[in-house]
C-alpha cells in the first residue's frame, strides 16, 4: 500500500480523501501544518506553491488541496477567498448576497498538488457544477455543502460516498490516484 501525507487542517477533506484513496490501496495520513497561502486567483497556482513549500519544509512526499466555491452571479465570489468568506459571513452571508439573484448557478473547484521533497509539484483539478440553494439544508459534509444544490439535494444531504461520486475533490483525486498508481514509488 502506498502512503501519502495530506497537509491540511480540514478533517472533512481528509475523510473524503481516505474514503476514495483507500479503495485504491493508497493510505492517506493527515498532517496539520500551516503552509503560507499564495495570493492568486488561480487554485492550481495556490496548490502548487503549497505542495512545494510543504514537501520542502516537512521533507516528506505530500499532497495539499485548495478548493473554492465560485458564483457567477457574484462575479465568481468567493472563489479563491472561500476560506476567509466562510469564516466571516458564512453560509447565511452567501444566501443574503444571493437573495435577489435569479441566476443561482455555482461551481466548486478543487486543485490537488502533489510534491516530493525538493521536486516540482504536479496538479490535478476537478469541478462540480450545481446551484446555490434558497436555504441551508443537511447535516453532512462541511463548509458550503449545506447551500450547494446538486440536482435536488445539497451536498450537505449526501453521505461521503454519495458526495465522492460527483464532487470536485473526488474528480481531482481520481486523476491523482490514476497517476500515482502508475508511478513507481
Ligand atoms: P486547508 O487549507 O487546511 O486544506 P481549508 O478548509 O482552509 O483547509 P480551502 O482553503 O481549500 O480549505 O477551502 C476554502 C473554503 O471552501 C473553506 O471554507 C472550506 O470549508 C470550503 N470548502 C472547500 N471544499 C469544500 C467542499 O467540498 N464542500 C464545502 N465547502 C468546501
Amino acid at each position: 500500500m502506498k502512503a501519502i501525507y495530506f497537509v491540511t487542517n480540514n478533517t472533512g477533506k481528509v475523510k473524503e480523501a481516505k474514503a476514495l484513496c483507500e479503495e485504491h490501496d493508497i493510505k492517506i495520513q493527515q498532517i496539520r501544518y500551516e503552509y503560507p497561502e499564495l495570493q492568486s486567483d488561480d487554485l492550481e497556482t495556490i496548490a502548487k506553491y503549497g505542495a512545494e513549500f510543504s514537501a520542502r519544509a516537512l521533507n516528506k512526499t505530500v499532497i495539499v488541496e485548495d478548493a473554492g466555491l465560485f458564483i457567477p452571479a457574484l462575479g465568481g465570489f468567493p472563489g479563491p477567498y472561500s476560506a476567509y468568506v466562510f469564516k466571516t459571513i458564512g453560509n447565511e452571508g452567501i444566501l443574503g448576497l444571493m437573495s435577489d439573484k435569479k441566476n443561482r448557478e455555482a461551481y466548486f473547484e478543487s486543485a490537488v498538488g502533489y510534491c516530493e521533497p525538493g521536486g516540482g509539484a504536479i496538479t490535478f483539478t476537478g469541478i462540480a457544477n450545481g446551484k446555490i440553494a434558497h436555504e441551508i439544508r443537511g447535516e453532512h459534509g462541511f463548509g458550503y455543502d449545506p447551500i450547494f444544490l446538486y440536482d435536488d439535494k445539497t451536498f450537505g444531504e449526501l453521505s461521503i460516498e454519495e458526495k465522492n461520486k460527483v464532487s470536485h475533490r473526488c474528480k481531482a483525486l481520481k486523476k491523482f490516484v490514476k497517476w500515482i498508481s502508475a508511478k513507481d514509488i
